[in-house]
């Protein structure tokens, strides 16, 4: 028989032995796995009793975690990284252990997780896990919910899985320096039945931008819309992982916006479906087809398609400066300019220089210009038919026959099976002369109407 006092003592005991549970555990901090290279690192299967396609971070790496009692406990380190944004450039960002973005944090819906963040950057920061529905004092808004982590200091977030979906972290302290230096990171989970909503392979990307002076390391924080260099995962096209596929995957790519603007991320080959945003899954009913979504700033889109047409299909952001690299936005447009006498002029003063532009920017692609150490050519790349004249938010899907499953490695590019590609015309020479229009055949008269004295806006210019 259960008195009632005996009951009062139990529910004390209980409720100690939760808490004590809670800190005592916490009080052992996981080792904090780091990471070095910028290539995308295969993906971490599944522990046992669960069951997921672990999503790959294009030139990421997921974080590793240790199960501590019904916990799955993470250590994320806040701290000045050194990235390669693409082979040739190196820039000085902040991340988390040892990259940014940083680690890709992955789990199941329903799970205990348990996260401490430890903080050696020079300043003060937290850890806000966007989208996420968390007990208010985990929300990580510096200030408002939670103290700040001083440098060197370690805090403790603790919170269940409520739903499944597709996240992101990044600080909500000094929020404008801290992102605009590479602070974030992707936050996946997993519905608890692996059959719902799975697919073959899902990759996740993060668009951020940086503005880095021509021979510089570190981003100017203060620029708010005029970036050079436009990131997927902190990586610039050349640099960026193309998206192996096997013909008749089920595909989703994730992308999340942490940039000033938003992104039309389209993509070649195929349509496809939005599935799921930061808010949760769409119902299927409600789904449109499209081939491009645009990412809103601070938002999340996750989009799906069957590979079933092999090939090399481009991925970008189709706001064409966003697949440009280390762009000055002060270049005059010399289209149709004759440059000739101004180069023999100039060249009288600077013996190398060069006009470029006046019949279009292509053949900037091709050439080596001199640049200052640690700068990427504005538009670079080859492919297996020449220049790619790309930079920027680019990369490629690329779908083959018979990929084994988890061979995440680049297959090289597509061999086009005869007679399938765009080719020279190479019959007779003479072109038949062009239709004209009945309104081609007399001239076009314009009436120009001279602004009236009366007002208007055109009496002074
Ligand atoms: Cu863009």
């Amino acid at each position: 028989m259960i008195s009632r006092r005996n009951l009062l003592g139990s529910a004390a005991v209980l409720a100690g032995a939760t808490a004590v549970t809670g800190r005592v555990q916490a009080a052992a901090i996981p080792e904090a796995a780091t990471m070095e290279a910028a290539t995308m690192q295969p993906p971490l299967a599944p522990p046992q009793g669960q069951d997921y396609q672990p999503v790959v971070t294009l030139n990421g790496w997921t974080l590793p975690w240790r199960i501590n009692g019904d916990w799955k406990e993470f250590h994320l380190v806040a701290e000045p990284v050194v990235r390669e944004i693409a082979p040739g450039m190196k820039a000085h960002l902040w991340g988390y252990n040892g990259q940014s973005p940083g680690p890709t944090i992955e789990c199941v819906e329903g799970d205990k997780v348990r996260i401490f963040v430890t903080n050696k950057l020079p300043e003060h920061t937290t850890i806000h896990w966007h989208g996420m529905l968390v007990p208010n004092g985990m929300d990580g808004v510096g200030g408002l919910t939670q103290p700040h982590i001083k440098p060197g200091k370690t805090f403790v977030y603790e919170f269940a899985m409520k739903k499944s979906g597709t996240f992101m972290y990044h600080p909500h302290a000094d929020e404008m320096v801290q992102m605009a230096m590479g602070m974030m990171g992707f936050f996946v989970v997993h519905p608890r039945d692996p059959k719902l909503y799975r697919v073959d392979r899902d990759f996740v990307f993060l668009l951020a931008s940086y503005d880095i002076d021509p021979g510089s390391y570190v981003p100017k924080i203060m620029t708010m819309t005029d970036f050079n260099l436009w990131a997927m995962n902190s990586r610039v096209f050349p640099g960026i992982d193309p998206l192996p596929v096997r013909r008749g995957d089920r595909v989703r790519v994730r992308v999340g916006n942490l940039t000033m603007t938003n992104h039309p991320i389209h993509m070649h080959g195929y349509d496809f479906a939005v599935t799921c945003t930061d808010g949760g899954w769409i119902p299927e009913t409600a789904r449109i087809p499209e081939v491009t979504t645009d990412v809103p700033v601070g938002a999340m889109r996750a989009y799906e398609f069957v590979a079933d047409e092999p090939g090399d299909w481009a991925l970008h952001c189709h706001k064409s400066h966003h697949t440009m690299n280390a762009m000055g936005h002060e270049v005059k447009t010399f289209i149709g300019v004759q440059t000739k006498d101004l180069v023999k002029s100039v060249r009288k003063l600077v013996p190398d220089y060069m006009a470029m532009g006046n019949a279009g920017m292509a053949d900037m692609g091709e050439m080596e210009m001199p640049a200052p150490d640690n700068t990427l050519p504005m538009m670079t790349g080859f492919g297996q038919f020449g220049p790619m004249e790309m930079g920027g938010m680019f990369t490629v899907v690329k779908v083959r026959e018979g990929l084994e499953p988890g061979d995440y490695r680049d297959p090289g590019p597509y061999k086009n099976p005869e007679g399938t590609v765009a080719y020279e015309f190479k019959g007779s020479p003479t072109e038949p002369p062009r239709q004209q229009g009945k309104a081609g055949k007399s001239k076009v008269e314009m009436t120009v109407v001279k602004p009236g004295g009366k007002g208007g806006h055109g009496g002074r210019h």
